[in-house]
């Protein structure tokens, strides 16, 4: 059974591969996506190291000069996707490269992502000169974060678009729509010709998020008047804790690769990143960490799965990691009569709770594969098999799409996924939950 779900995560990732990197879902999303790219690089990992390579290679094709690497790279041409290359126009920017690219980004997944693959094939003579060849791009990407993404020194760099933080339509954003007042743009939604409506963002939603794009074409996508005038301008728990998680790994291997004031910057950057993170972010009546609204100075206190890729990170001490995980075990996420599988996207004990709709309840697999990862950091042994079990019992039944029902009576009666259908990043991290040890 097991070896047969291999090969069709396997058969997925051959499929989705187009000479050089690796779309996450054929038609849906037709090009090269930042955080995609690095899971994606985890399941080509197992399979040929080559094409692990070449992923991150792509990725860094669309780096600008500023070291800022963007959430879509557009190798191809493809009129499947809104918004495309020539909405999102980043040649507005004295620093974009040559290949157009989007002006927002991804969770900096990259350095942590460098070290798993470090781990997993460190015996490898290709390793090493890949490392060198990377290494300064990642660190580059760094540098802009904490240059540009940081107004206040804190050690917290800020997203300023829903899609910066991955978890595109969480609620967590409801309050940030309700101080804005974006105009009713006419749309060219591709999303809802491959997917039901009813299980992706609203109109009014991608208004909101077109409306971002156009006020950052308009300052040209300069950092200091997005900082400056920006209405979503957030500090979101998962973005940060993938950059904590970065800087580690890239402490790591400057050591391996004799990089060491980078090392040294490194290690000053990520003591203030993990003790702002700790004092700033975390939410002891919720006990898990939350966003906060830099434009509007106020925390937003919700939960989402998010809130416990602190975890993964190794940023919560024992005790607090403990508090976390027991109110974890015991909470919302899996419901009083154990009601839920694991993991929701967002808490399934709020009224912005929906199962069914993309990142406002739905299980996704990136989620899981980090969560087990923090479960099993801190020796939570339960959830760790817990997590893991779901995840392919998900996988199983139903086959590698995008996101899931979490309602165990839901899963009763359904006999499909939601969202895109062969997900590449579905189809990787499985692989890596089956096959790394
Ligand atoms: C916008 C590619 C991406 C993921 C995101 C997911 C979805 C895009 C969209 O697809 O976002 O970036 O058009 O909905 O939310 O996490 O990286 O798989």
């Amino acid at each position: 059974m097991q070896q047969s779900l291999s090969i069709e995560a396997k058969n997925i990732l051959e499929n989705n591969w187009r000479q050089g990197f690796t779309v996450p879902c054929e038609g849906l999303y037709p090009f090269q996506w930042h955080w995609d790219s690095g899971f994606i690089a985890l399941g080509w990992m197992h399979l040929d190291l080559e094409r692990a390579f070449k992923e991150i290679q792509s990725l860094l094709k669309g780096q600008w000069k500023n070291g800022f690497i963007p959430h879509i790279i557009f190798h191809n041409p493809s009129d499947s996707y809104f918004p495309g290359p020539e909405v999102q126009a980043s040649h507005l920017s004295p620093f974009a490269p040559e290949i157009p690219t989007s002006g927002i980004t991804q969770p900096p997944v990259l350095g942590w992502v460098l070290g798993e693959m470090y781990a997993f094939a460190k015996a490898d003579s290709r390793m090493l000169p890949f490392l060198n060849e990377v290494y300064d791009a990642a660190y580059h990407f760094h540098e802009y974060l904490y240059t540009h993404r940081d107004p206040k020194g804190e050690g917290l760099v800020y997203i300023c678009h829903n899609w910066e933080a991955g978890t595109d339509n969480t609620p967590v954003w409801d309050s940030i729509w309700d101080t804005m007042d974006s105009p009713e743009y006419d749309l060219d939604r591709k999303d809802n010709l491959h997917i039901a409506a009813s299980h992706r963002p609203s109109n009014r939603e991608y208004q909101h998020y077109i409306h971002l794009i156009e006020l950052f074409k308009s300052y040209a996508y300069d950092d200091a008047l997005i900082a400056e005038k920006s209405p979503f301008l957030v500090q979101d728990p998962l973005f940060n804790a993938m950059l904590i998680a970065s800087n580690a790994a890239l402490i790591d291997l400057g050591r391996i690769l004799g990089k060491l004031e980078k090392v040294s910057q490194l290690e000053q950057w990520n003591a203030q990143s993990k003790k702002s993170y700790n004092q700033k972010l975390y939410d002891p009546e919720l006990k898990g960490y939350v966003y906060y609204d830099l434009r509007n100075d106020r925390a937003l206190p919700v939960l989402s799965s998010s809130s416990f890729t602190a975890l993964f990170a190794g940023i919560p001490d024992k005790n607090r990691a403990f508090e976390m995980i027991e109110a974890f075990a015991k909470g919302p996420f899996s419901g009083k009569q154990k009601e839920f599988l694991l993991c929701a996207s967002f808490d399934p004990s709020s009224n912005s709770f929906d199962p069914k709709r993309y990142w406002r309840g739905p299980i996704w697999i990136n989620l899981n594969w980090l969560l087990y990862r923090g479960f099993r950091k801190y020796a939570a042994l339960e959830l760790t098999e817990q997590i893991k079990a779901d995840t392919l019992y998900l996988m199983k039944k139903y086959g590698f799409y995008e996101y899931f029902d979490p309602r165990k009576e839901q899963d009763k009666k359904l006999t499909q996924g939601y969202g895109g259908k062969n997900f590449s990043w579905s189809a990787a991290l499985t692989l890596d939950l089956l096959l790394n040890k």
